[in-house]
């Protein structure tokens, strides 16, 4: 096993004195520092994330939902959302890691005006009937458990045609990621409003047939040409897939949304998957690089990250931090669980910074303390 230890060779062990103290000072004045007093903050051995393990209850969030589409109107608050602030990362806004989360409520009738960024956003919709989001031009239908994407650049615009219930969907954006390299823009459509194509749903009725795909329309967007993928054939999915096999020891029956053009994930910053936990069903810890935030779909259960238990239930949202351990169980024995999730994963991949590490009795087997 690696050995851990700060004060071995190899690592920095300078011990401060008068005479460094005052040449700190000094490297100080012109703006420049001795790397030794700060390496093995910058170099851990291993992960160590600001980000802590959260558990935001659905049940206690949600009356401050509703008291936010009575306090702020749609279009003074551009968008009238709760945001899940991790008490490691406000800094940055994040609920976990680089990855931006918040519960987003629309009231019956109301719309909100169009706009883009670089930033790439995505959505779980929570509860309501009657919502739309109007994607390049493509107006999506969206109801309960439905997920849909807002890749990079896209103008998006979002309603809710329900004459008496509100909608509320989860958002999740690359945006402290996008932030953190200074590459964000931000553009208000010159209309206020995309003109949409006859079609409602364009994008799922062209890609969305999963065992064909059609010939002779290439697309090179480094993002998926389907941009809503509905909750029934994904349920369907899970079901099919678990007639066939359990599924893998840490997650159950686990299916990635593709971009049906390449097999990848939905967008180049940012990737979801929707598991299935059967009923009784609980999973080996392990851990990995990369953030993810979980949804409760359906079902209740509970998680343990890094030693601390978090119960769940339907609608409940948590986050797992880089490299810390976690385990998933379904607490019921007759109901199936479903856990959303999305994460920086097609990120970490493509910097090859993809690192995995499964619970052995010594508590792992590769760079662990
Ligand atoms: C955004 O554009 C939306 O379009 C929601 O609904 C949340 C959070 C940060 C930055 C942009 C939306 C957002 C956002």
């Amino acid at each position: 096993m690696t050995s851990t230890e700060d004060g071995m060779i190899g690592r920095a062990r300078v011990q401060d004195t008068a005479e460094l103290t005052r040449f700190y000072d000094a490297l100080g004045e012109l703006n420049a520092g001795a790397l030794w007093t700060v390496a093995n903050d910058i170099e851990p051995w291993y992960p160590k994330p600001k980000s802590v393990p959260v558990l935001w209850s659905y049940r206690q969030l949600r009356p401050h939902l509703l008291d936010a589409a009575k306090l702020v109107s749609g279009d003074d608050a551009g968008r009238r959302v709760v945001m899940l602030v991790n008490p490691g990362r406000k800094e940055l806004s994040a609920a976990v890691g680089l990855l931006y989360s918040g519960l987003q409520i629309m009231n019956p009738g109301e719309k909100m005006t169009a706009h883009r960024h670089a930033a790439a956003a995505l959505r779980f919709v929570v509860e309501g009937q009657g919502a739309w989001t109007i994607v390049d031009g493509d107006r999506l239908e969206v109801g309960p458990r439905d997920f849909a994407i807002t890749p990079s650049g896209t103008w998006h615009e979002h309603g809710n045609d329900s004459a008496d219930t509100p909608v509320i969907w989860q958002d999740g954006l690359d945006i402290p990621l996008v932030n953190t390299v200074d590459a964000n823009f931000y553009e208000v459509h010159p209309d206020l409003h995309q003109q949409p194509g006859k079609v409602i749903g364009a994008s799922l009725l062209e890609h969305g047939a999963g065992i064909l795909k059609p010939v002779g329309r290439s697309w090179q967007k480094r993002y998926s040409p389907l941009l809503a993928y509905p909750w029934e054939m994904t349920y369907e999915a899970l079901l099919n897939q678990a007639r066939v096999t359990g599924g893998s020891p840490y997650d159950g029956v686990i299916m990635e949304y593709v971009n049906p053009a390449t097999g990848g994930s939905v967008m180049p910053t940012m990737g979801a998957h929707m598991q299935l936990l059967a009923p009784g069903l609980a999973t080996t810890a392990h851990r990995h690089t990369g953030s993810v935030v979980y949804h409760v779909a359906k079902g209740r259960g509970h998680s343990i990250i890094n030693g601390n238990r978090f119960d769940w239930q339907e609608n409940d949202i948590f986050c797992v931090p880089s490299w810390a351990w976690h385990e998933h169980a379904n607490d019921s024995g007759s109901d199936d669980a479903c856990l959303f999730s999305f994460n920086d994963f097609p990120f970490i991949h493509t910097l090859d910074l993809y690192a995995e590490d499964a619970y052995t009795e010594n508590g792992g087997h590769q760079y662990s303390d």
